[in-house]
């Protein structure tokens, strides 16, 4: 199956809304995101090899923000126990009826539940897999020391987290290089200008990236024994921490 084309951006918009995740979005949000975000399909199939790593037998494997499940896909796709349990949670009821279907196309058998909650209210039980792909950065700024804590409290001991982020840096060269070859990236996957900085002015007060020593730092706080970066690419970063 082709992925719908995103051309949310592509004519001049009279007003400049916020971005949402809405039906517009969910419809072409594959093409979107893998001709956005520069590394997303190394990520997505590598978050299937650490869950096939740290997946305990009888425990739950989170998939946080999973829009319409490809990190859940691809945990499923690689375990080795079966008496496991995926669950993603997304707050966007668009994304997870397109997300519904899509898991319905698999025929893996590990149970997947898709929730419909903010990720700042649910709960983490007996997990040893929590996958945040790209959605703390949505997550309001004074929220989300809570929300790792409450990540790592219902993680088991072993377990992981995978936490991708788009990041910034303290260094004002290398920032403003990043976003420059960010927006190269965009453009040799066929965004033009506009597109480009339409987009910008819709996400700027909606994702709101940190800096990698921030990100280290909440999760040592939060107690995670050990995080490091385990993959980048310009200003789009996967970490890993172990509890
Ligand atoms: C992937 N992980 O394909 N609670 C629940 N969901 C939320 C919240 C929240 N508070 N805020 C945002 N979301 C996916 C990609 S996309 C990344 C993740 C991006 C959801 C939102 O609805 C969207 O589906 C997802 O987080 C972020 O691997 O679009 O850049």
């Amino acid at each position: 199956m082709t992925d719908s084309r995103d051309t949310i951006y592509a004519d001049p918009l009279r007003e400049a809304g916020l971005f949402t995740f809405d039906d517009n979005v969910a419809r072409v949000f594959p093409d979107m995101i893998k001709r956005s975000v520069p590394g997303y399909t190394t990520i997505v199939a590598m978050t299937g090899l650490l869950a096939q790593r740290y997946a305990a037998p009888g425990s739950n494997l989170y998939d946080l923000g999973c829009s319409l499940g490809a990190s859940s896909l691809a945990m499923r796709q690689n375990l080795d126990h079966r008496d496991c349990r995926i669950i993603g949670v997304d707050n966007s009821k668009a994304m997870l009826e397109r997300c519904r279907t899509i898991i319905e196309t698999d025929t893996h058998d590990t149970p997947v539940d898709l929730v419909c909650a903010d990720i700042e209210n649910i709960a983490i039980d007996n997990a040893s897999v929590v996958v945040l792909n790209f959605t703390l950065q949505f997550i309001p700024l004074a929220q989300r020391d809570a929300v790792i804590r409450h990540i790592y409290k219902g993680l088991r001991p072993g377990g992981v987290m995978v936490l991708s982020e788009k990041v910034t840096f303290e260094d004002p060269h290398l920032d403003e290089l990043n976003i420059a070859l960010h927006h190269e990236f965009k453009r040799a996957n066929g965004y033009s200008e506009l597109e480009i900085a339409q987009k910008r002015a819709a996400i700027e007060n909606v994702l709101l990236p940190e800096t990698l020593a921030t990100h280290r730092e909440r999760m040592a706080n939060a107690g995670f024994s050990a995080c490091d970066v385990w993959f980048q690419c310009f200003n789009f970063a996967s970490m890993v921490a172990l509890k």
